[in-house]
């Protein structure tokens, strides 16, 4: 059995299917297939691990429109330009992929592969969370993905089984390229999740507003580098659970579009 946690996002939707055919269907499989079925299960893992794959196309401007409302990115890398839209950037955007002759819209809380969503098939209460944004600096949007359970009264629960940076060009389901954890100090809940480049480094930085309990809020920074993204141990300020006001509301500090006039 491998490592789950160093799988791809679609490999490890493939092995589960390929655990679930193991464990539901081995005695038809035995009765039909007999040793056959020993080529036939892998062969299905790995066809049911075959997701959409993002474009290798360079990567191209990044920038919000007049409002503020949207962000616009060749977030695939197919060489057409995609918008995220959440208005409030709460956490919660949905994706609009553009295509030749319609669009393909993906939300980022259905972004958890079919395996993340087993894990927490049976914990209520949970909401995901992404934040967009170059974190290593390479030009791709990447994402931070976040998934917890809300708190149990005035306390802080304890699930947090998604905490990973998939990073870019994502695919059409917003899976990465390639994922790695994002150490976290604290397993409560996410409540919002922030990319944000204050030094204008050309690489963002991670803000993550997670449950203290007693309905506040403790904002944890991190910075990505050669170990990947880890946040600090300690939050550098604290909020309520209205959230993120010191924050300006939409995507303009990722910089206005400027379209070419005739
Ligand atoms: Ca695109
Ligand atoms: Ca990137």
């Amino acid at each position: 059995m491998p490592d789950v946690s160093q799988l791809r996002p679609k490999e490890q939707d493939g092995l589960l299917s390929y655990l679930l055919l193991r464990q539901w269907g081995r005695p038809r499989l035995r009765a039909v297939l007999g040793a056959g079925a020993a080529l036939v299960v892998p062969a299905v893992w790995l066809c049911l691990a075959s997701g959409p794959d993002p474009g290798d196309h360079r990567p191209t401007v990044v920038c919000s429109d007049e409002s503020g409302t949207k962000l616009t990115a060749d977030l695939d890398a197919d060489g057409r330009l995609d918008e995220i839209r959440d208005p409030h950037r709460s956490g919660d955007a949905t994706v609009v992929f553009s295509r030749a002759t319609t669009a393909v819209e993906v939300r980022v809380g259905e972004a958890r592969t079919v395996w993340q969503k087993a894990r927490s098939a049976l914990v209520p209460d949970t909401a995901t969370r992404g934040a967009f944004g170059d974190f290593d600096g390479d030009g791709y949007l990447d994402l931070a993905l976040f998934h917890s359970r809300r708190d149990v009264g005035d306390s802080t629960a304890s699930h947090l089984p998604v905490h990973e940076l998939r990073y870019g060009p994502l695919a059409r389901d917003l899976s990465g390229s390639r994922t790695r954890h994002i150490d976290v100090a604290r397993a409560s809940f996410v409540s919002d999740a922030r990319a944000t480049d204050e030094n204008h480094d050309g690489r963002a930085e991670l803000q993550v507003f997670q449950s203290v309990g007693d309905g506040g809020l403790g904002r944890y920074t991190g910075r990505h580098t050669e170990d990947g993204l880890t946040l600090g141990d300690e939050p550098v300020d604290y909020t309520g659970t209205a959230g993120p006001d010191d924050l300006p509301s939409g995507w303009r500090d990722f910089g206005i579009c400027v379209y070419p006039t005739a």
